[in-house]
């Protein structure tokens, strides 16, 4: 068979026309009202934006907190796209949207852009952005310790089925001490004191939350000190409650993993970075624990390799996306390499990680090119060496990368 030369734009048409299961987002169900955030004030304010605007003005942090979300997003717009290109992957996204949606964002007319946002029905809205990216289904980050997310939870709002959840426990695995009062408060009977007692109710609040809202994984990030085994709380919970709880379900359970809490703690939510993890925690992890299945992503690029060695070297650990500032195009299409050299198809290349509505637009466009590009370019080596790929083959790749191979993990 001759070699095919219309590869590329077979895998990219392919690859834009399979859903994607967006595995982990900060987005909520339209039924969560407010929390579920769109639109171009909210595009201008995501703290990846936030943490680039400050480097680009002058303004004070307090003055910039202090002012409305409508005045944070014109000195975002101002210091970013009025007075400088917006060649960062953060601005990119921006124009990709706007773009997307028949918008000029050249004309640098902010008060136009925000009157064709406000005349936008929201449900229609959600539904435009959901079809136009292609996502079959989005994965919330679900805190049982977030004050505005809890009451929607325990009313028991219809919820849509497309977005599922995910419970997320960073308090309970990295401030036990002050976690210890609020689960006392709710009637869980556990102590500072980590006992058996203590791990039995830690099931016992992870077990109500995971049926309450229906969670499909359960979730942490850590920092890059964590440690497995270790004599501290954040390893003995994950032992005696986490793990157990997670066999219980029969989930995986998602470690994030390299992220440095308050760096700058005046840029907020903007000021979280990044540090090397020693994935030996996460060896240890894995190989004692082989009735256990681990979704790892790393922050830092520095671990990207060990853990892709990792995976190859124990199948209860899968994998996926690239997170946070590894979402470049340059970073994504390394990692998505070395990933497919190493682990063929059996991984997650990416998830969005999109804390605004419209962001689902431009994060799965991006990731959609690269993830096209790299796995082009293994088929034309493939090609060469005497497999030819058909369509089917790739549709088959496509579907794996995107959800299928993320699902198959889950279901055990
Ligand atoms: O990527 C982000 O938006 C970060 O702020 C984090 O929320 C991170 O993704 C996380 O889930 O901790
Ligand atoms: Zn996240």
């Amino acid at each position: 068979m001759p070699l095919t030369t219309d590869l590329p734009q077979r895998v990219s048409r392919i690859v834009g026309a399979t859903p994607v299961l967006d595995i982990h987002t900060h987005l909520y169900d339209p039924a969560f009202g407010s929390l579920l955030l769109w639109g171009i004030d909210d595009l201008l304010v995501y703290h990846y934006l936030v943490s680039e605007s400050f480097r680009q003005m002058d303004v004070p942090y307090d003055r910039f907190w202090a002012a409305s979300k409508t005045e944070q997003a014109d000195f975002v717009w101002d210091a970013l796209f009025v007075r400088h290109s917006p060649v960062s992957e953060a601005c990119r996204g921006v124009l990709t949207i706007l773009h997307s949606l028949g918008l000029s964002p050249r004309q640098k007319d902010l008060k136009a852009l925000r009157k064709w946002f406000g005349e936008q029905r929201p449900a229609d809205y959600v539904e435009r952005v959901l079809s136009a990216a292609n996502v079959s289904g989005i994965g919330m980050t679900n805190s049982p310790f977030d004050d505005e997310e809890r009451p929607f939870w325990e009313r028991n709002t219809p919820r849509d089925p497309r977005f599922f959840a995910a419970l997320r426990i960073d308090p309970l695995l990295v401030a036990w001490k002050q976690t210890v009062p609020q689960l006392r408060g709710w009637g869980y009977d556990v102590t500072a004191e980590l006992t058996q007692r203590t791990a039995d109710e830690v099931r016992r609040f992870l077990s109500d939350w995971t049926r309450r809202i229906g969670a499909r994984y359960c979730m942490v990030s850590l920092p890059p000190h964590f440690a497995y085994p270790a004599d501290t709380e954040t390893a003995w919970l994950i032992e005696h409650a986490v793990l157990p709880h997670c066999r219980d379900h029969g989930q995986p359970f998602a470690l994030m993993m390299g992220v440095k809490r308050a760096v700058n703690p005046a840029l907020r939510m903007a000021g979280d970075g990044v540090g090397r993890s020693d994935l030996t925690a996460l060896q240890s992890l894995c190989a004692a624990h082989p009735q256990n299945r681990f979704l790892v992503t790393c922050l830092a690029r520095e671990n990207q390799h060990e853990l892709v060695v990792l995976a190859r070297k124990f199948r209860n650990l899968h994998p996926f996306g690239c997170w946070w500032f590894t979402n470049t195009p340059q970073l994504v299409a390394e990692i998505t390499t070395m990933r497919l050299e190493l682990l063929g198809t059996s991984f997650t290349p990416q998830h969005s990680d999109a804390r605004v509505l419209d962001q689902l637009g431009y994060k799965w466009s991006h990731s959609r090119t690269i993830l096209a590009n790299c796995l082009a370019e293994k088929y034309a080596a493939i090609e060469a060496a005497g497999w030819p790929i058909t369509d089917a083959d790739i549709q088959h790749d496509a579907t794996e990368l995107l959800s299928g191979a993320f699902t198959r993990f889950c279901n055990g």
